[in-house]
């Protein structure tokens, strides 16, 4: 489609000797990242293909030769992206043995439960020697195989050798794929192309003496293409590639929590991007240049895209490594600081002095700690209305607070805990918070204005008795009197009841020092000296509301807000004391009297749910060899365990580890600090610390609790994922606000169904904006929500006209009308045919369960 100026001559059609795999801005982890970063990055760096090279540089394959363990979810993705097939290195030494014997190593993957096939069907391939080349042939400058030696008069003439040793396969078609190249190979290239050409001269030399092999230089799709042509049929997998182990006591499982700070960060990141996205788009041209200066969307996109990469947000790069991505976050989102404050200055007509408290968690932001009067505009990024508590540093004992219409809101003051002020050190001074629950519109902001009422030091402390029931109109929670631990959950809507016992230990982590083998726990690899956690204290004080401290390193809030169907556990972890010598791996552990047997389920890349059994693995006979560290899975969002009655799910903040090591109990790991490198390529212990916490990294977190039956979980849990990843972000203008400031908008005319996600809404180019819509319930998940759903893509905003619409795949890098995949036959079934629904109408635009649509909308500022 592109035009040619004519005076140019015509390039000469692609020979295909050079090829891109993958595109993405980087090769993503698979286990500490979520799906929308995940798509983010792709789209980003197909984007910079098409724009550099044109259609013809669009990659054809998938290529994640060294993640370690490999999500459904990243699969279903790539399958949409249009891919034909994926590669990657690295899978569980045991499953790799079963496969090379049955000639599985290449398979059909059947990523969704819920996508028709084959639009999540992907053709996999797993390399013969991970990255690197097979064995003996490895002829970089870096490597000591010996070189080949073709002049038969010298004494070590090794070419029979090698081209002998070449000729072996363990593959179903007869095209074998050899990489060959490595981490850190090719600076003298010469070495390499040198050996691989007289390896491909002798040993086609053979054929004149009735040799059948042939040896090329060739690319991924070439291969690709050859195994289609091949017209044969495929193993079919429908479970994932997690956990990775390369040996026996090896389990790459600890790296699904390491640097849980980055993890949090890059989280709230996405959250913050996608605001800034949206409102570059909502508050037009004047976003990126206005008020404020210029801001812009691109530098965050791009800090987000590179924190996806394998050693980014799974924690296990060097400390200085780390501190650099979280460095570029920050600048991304000082760039983005001054859109949001252009686009709501656009928006509100009020272009006072924006403040942006990133450190809340901890209870610190200067203005409302000494500020007598000012207001907080709270911006929802979802597509839906939200409640939301907010807590704020404030100084004072006594404040009123009121909403856009004038309203007087509710709202408490407590004083700041023990385990606050610590863990803020000396970057703030408040006494108290400030709590209240806002309510913001969909896609848009509402204005709260806060006054102070009453000065001066706040009256001691009452002592409180500790409670023993605390509820709202949802759910029950009940604390033990001796131990003061949570004992039992009840939701009260269905008369559900479970015993439960929630705790924190630590598991002694293996120093190496060991018969069995040397390795020891890593930012990679998980591996307890022993199978008990420490329980780090059989009771704890409950201090005032439901403050719960465990031990100076470990303490808790337990909190029920009036309007969430959710209990939350903000927890406070570090510094992980390591004066005795011991790396110590942080858990915490719910025990519940619900009836699991083995089973627990697991969310891949925060949106589908995988099953998960104790000591069992659905494609091979597992020798078990790690009883804790061999259960572990990735847990990027949620968790849960059931029987016929009850379900309790455990939606997570940022990306987690955990298992069910035993029947009624789940599992999460929130903290590790490390004295030992793992030997998988840090060449550091994994022992965080700054300039705040020179004694430890402290952490804090929260873990959203429910309990429903389990037909009707996915309703409660759903709304409850989707509102942690994408919350509400809150700006701060000081004294009164300027008379006929709008104080409340909504990019919406209405808001979307439950069951609609809006997952992207994003600038393009100057006139038209990416939008995605995502169906976020699977097939069978909710009676109500789990139904195919009508979106009109011209009622859908409130200030923005749409003029035109074209569909795209996921990563945007194709038409949808010029779509065309490989197609794949699973054996033991039928070549699935791609069936296409048709909408109503252009602008009518159906989503099924787990189906994400991708648009191109010309649009107008209304
Ligand atoms: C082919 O076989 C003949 C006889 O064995 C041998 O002399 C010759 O070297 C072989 N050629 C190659 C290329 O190996
Ligand atoms: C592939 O194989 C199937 C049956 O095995 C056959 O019906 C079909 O014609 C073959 N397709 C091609 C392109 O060879
Ligand atoms: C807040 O109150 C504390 C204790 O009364 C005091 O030390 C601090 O200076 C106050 N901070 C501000 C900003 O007013
Ligand atoms: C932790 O393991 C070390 C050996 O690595 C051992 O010396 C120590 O006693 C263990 N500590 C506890 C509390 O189990
Ligand atoms: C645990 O620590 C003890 C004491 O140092 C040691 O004998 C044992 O081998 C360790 N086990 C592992 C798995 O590291
Ligand atoms: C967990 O439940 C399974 C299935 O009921 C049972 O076989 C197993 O023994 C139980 N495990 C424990 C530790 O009780
Ligand atoms: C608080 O949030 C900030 C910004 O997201 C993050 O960098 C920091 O690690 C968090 N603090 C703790 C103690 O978790
Ligand atoms: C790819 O880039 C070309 C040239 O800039 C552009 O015309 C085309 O629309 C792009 N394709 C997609 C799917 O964005
Ligand atoms: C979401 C979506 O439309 N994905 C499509 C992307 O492109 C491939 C073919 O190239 C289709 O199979 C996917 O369905």
């Amino acid at each position: 489609k592109q035009q040619r100026n004519a005076s140019l001559p015509k390039p000469a059609p692609p020979a295909g000797r050079l090829e891109f795999v993958n595109g993405g801005w980087c090769m993503s982890d698979e286990a500490a990242t979520h799906y929308s970063a995940v798509i983010d990055q792709m789209t980003i760096g197909l984007r910079f293909l098409n724009e550099t090279f044109g259609a013809c540089g669009r990659p054809r394959v998938a290529w994640h030769i060294d993640p370690f363990g490999h999500a459904r979810e990243h699969a279903s993705m790539f399958a949409q992206m249009g891919f034909d097939g994926f590669f990657f290195g690295r899978l569980d030494y045991q499953d790799r043995a079963r496969r090379m014997r049955d000639k599985e190593q290449e398979l059909l993957w059947r990523a969704s439960d819920s996508l028709t096939p084959p639009m999540a069907d992907l053709f996999t391939g797993i390399l013969p020697n991970g990255y690197n080349p097979p064995e003996g042939f490895c002829w970089d400058q870096l490597c000591s195989d010996p070189p080949i030696r073709d002049d038969p008069d010298l004494e070590d003439y090794n070419v029979d050798d090698v081209v002998g040793r070449f000729l072996s396969t363990v593959y179903k078609t007869n095209h074998i794929i050899m990489t060959m190249g490595s981490d850190f190979q090719y600076e003298n290239a010469n070495l390499w192309y040198k050996n691989l050409d007289k390896l491909i001269h002798y040993v086609n030399a053979q054929q004149a003496n009735g040799s059948k092999v042939n040896v090329l230089y060739s690319t991924p799709s070439c291969y690709l293409q050859e195994l289609h042509r091949a017209n044969l049929t495929w193993p079919l997998k429908t479970d994932d590639f997690f956990p990775y182990a390369d040996d026996a006591h090896d389990f790459w499982t600890g790296y699904f929590t390491s640097r849980p700070a980055l993890k949090r960060y890059e989280r709230i990141s996405n959250s913050n991007l996608q605001t800034c996205n949206q409102l570059e788009v909502l508050g037009g041209l004047t976003s990126r240049k206005g008020p404020f200066g210029e801001g812009d969307s691109q530098t965050m996109k791009k800090a987000m895209a590179v924190a996806q990469h394998h050693d980014a947000v799974s924690g296990t790069e060097k400390q200085h490594v780390a501190n650099d991505y979280a460095r570029k976050l920050a600048n991304g989102w000082q760039h983005c600081q001054v859109l949001v404050s252009n686009s709501l200055a656009a928006l509100s007509g009020l272009s006072a002095e924006r403040i942006y408290c990133d450190n809340l968690n901890v209870s610190v932001c200067h203005l409302t700690e000494s500020s007598k009067k000012f207001s907080v505009n709270v911006y929802n990024p979802l597509a839906r209305p939200v409640t939301w508590p907010v807590r704020l540093p404030v100084n004072g004992t006594a404040y009123s607070v009121s909403d856009a219409s004038g309203k007087a809101v509710d709202c408490q003051v407590v004083h700041v805990s023990q385990a606050t002020h610590e863990v803020r050190r000396q970057r703030g001074f408040a006494v108290n918070e400030l709590v209240f629950q806002v309510q913001a519109p969909p896609l848009g902001y509402t204005t709260y204005t806060v006054a102070l009422i009453q000065d001066g030091p706040p009256p001691a402390p009452a002592q409180q008795r500790a409670p023993t029931v605390i509820q709202n109109k949802f759910l029950q929670v009940t604390f033990d009197h001796e131990t003061g631990l949570i004992s039992s959950l009840n939701n009260l809507e269905t008369k559900q009841s479970i015993k439960l016992t929630q705790n924190f230990y630590w598991y002694n982590a293996s120093d190496g020092n060991n018969v069995a083998s040397r390795q020891p726990s890593g930012a990679y690899i998980f591996r307890p000296n022993s199978s008990t956690p420490v329980i780090i204290s059989q009771t704890t004080s409950v201090v005032q509301e439901v403050r719960q401290w465990f031990a100076p390193w470990v303490s808790q809030v337990v909190r029920l807000y009036a309007d969430s169907r959710a209990l939350e556990l903000e927890w406070t972890v570090g510094p992980v004391p390591i004066d005795d010598s011991v790396g110590k791996e942080v858990i915490t552990r719910l025990d519940t009297s619900i009836k699991t047997a083995e089973y627990f389920y697991t969310d891949s890349n925060g949106r589908e749910v995988l099953q998960r059994k104790k000591d069992f693995r659905p494609t091979w006979n597992l020798k078990q060899s790690e009883p804790i560290a061999g259960n572990y899975y990735p847990i990027n969002s949620r968790a849960y365990i059931k029987d016929d009655v009850d379900q309790l799910t455990v939606v997570t903040d940022r990306s987690q580890g955990g298992g069910s090591i035993q029947n009624g109990s789940l599992e999460i790991m929130l903290h590790r600090r490390l004295l030992h490198d793992d030997f998988r390529g840090v060449g550091e212990p994994l022992n965080e610390i700054s300039g705040i916490f020179p004694d430890g990294l402290v952490v804090r977190g929260r873990l959203l609790l429910t309990l429903d039956p389990p037909q009707t979980a996915a309703d409660t849990h759903r709304p409850l994922a989707e509102g942690m990843v994408l919350q509400p972000l809150l700006t701060f203008t000081d004294g009164d606000l300027k008379p006929n400031t709008q104080l409340e908008f909504s990019g919406l005319l209405a808001a979307l169904p439950p069951a609609v996600h809006l997952l992207t809404l994003s600038q393009w180019d100057e006139d038209s904006v990416l939008l995605r819509l995502e169906h976020q319930y699977q097939s069978s998940e909710s009676k109500v929500s789990s139904q195919p759903v009508t979106v009109n893509l011209q009622k859908l905003f409130s200030t923005l006209e749409v003029l035109g619409v074209a569909e795209l795949n996921l990563s945007a890098n194709q038409w949808k009308d010029e779509m065309k995949r490989f197609d794949w036959t699973p054996e033991k079934g039928e070549k699935p045919l791609l069936k296409t629904f048709e909408d109503p109408s252009t602008w009518e635009v159906t989503l099924r369960p787990m189906e994400i649509r991708t648009f191109l909308l010309k649009v107008n500022l209304r």
